[in-house]
């Protein structure tokens, strides 16, 4: 039997478009309606598995999957076992701290003492042991935003794009902790089989994004 590529994609959320629409602009024809868990192309040795983003790390150092799209943000968090294949110039974005409007910041050192509510656990330690900041970190998975208003947190560290959540929750942006994009991942141990079907569709992937620039 002939090898197969499975290819991680988010199942439904910000990167879902923009990782079918590459896929597709590749020239790989397959179909993904009726909320399917999986999908064969039918002109590459592919097969799509339609994930939550926050397994995609995992499946791919497991091997369940051999290769993934994913955030970066949420593949460097995860500390899995996948190696960087590609950054894929999409879903671009950072995860930053923000501060209420009326603190008076002037640097980094400000942080000290303070509590920081963040889905990002260890992004966010890493980026306080470099700048020597000793602050505590309250983990939450969602609304981080509004930590502080209701008095969970003195800060936040999450994902911006435009900024204005932050704004519309009375914060300001003061420190960027992480820049991110989508990238491609892979298992660190893939076959000679799978590694040819990889590099074919890598080959894909830069005359789409030549194609682009
Ligand atoms: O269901 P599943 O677990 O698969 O998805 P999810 O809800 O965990 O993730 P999803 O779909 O929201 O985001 C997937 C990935 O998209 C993230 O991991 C990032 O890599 C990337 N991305 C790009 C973003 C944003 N832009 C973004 N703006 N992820 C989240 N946001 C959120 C942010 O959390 C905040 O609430 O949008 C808000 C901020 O946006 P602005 O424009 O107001 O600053
Ligand atoms: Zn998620």
């Amino acid at each position: 039997m002939s090898e197969i590529l499975r290819l991680a994609v988010q199942k439904s959320g910000r990167l879902s478009e923009d990782s079918l629409k590459l896929i597709k602009e590749c020239g790989i024809e397959f179909s993904n309606g009726g909320g399917k868990l999986k999908s064969t192309a039918s002109n590459f040795p592919v097969e799509l598995l339609f994930l939550r983003d926050d397994d995609i790390p995992g499946y791919v150092a497991d091997g369940v999957a051999d290769i993934g799209i994913v955030g970066e943000n949420v593949s460097v968090e995860k500390k899995k076992k996948v190696e960087l294949v590609e950054k894929l110039g999409f879903s671009q974005c950072r995860l930053s701290i923000g501060v209420q409007k009326s603190y008076d910041y002037k640097d980094v050192s400000n942080l000290n003492g303070l509590k920081i509510a963040t889905s990002y656990p260890n992004i966010l330690s890493d980026f306080l042991f470099e700048n020597k900041v000793r602050a505590s970190i309250h983990e939450i998975s969602g609304s981080v935003e509004i930590a502080p208003s209701i008095g969970l947190s003195d800060a936040v560290c999450d994902i911006v794009s435009s900024g204005s959540t932050l704004i519309s929750n009375g914060l300001k942006e003061v420190e960027v902790v992480f820049r991110s994009e989508a990238i491609l991942v892979s298992c660190p141990e893939l076959s000679a089989a799978k590694t040819k079907i990889l590099n074919d569709l890598l080959f894909r992937i830069h005359a789409v994004k030549n194609a682009r620039n």
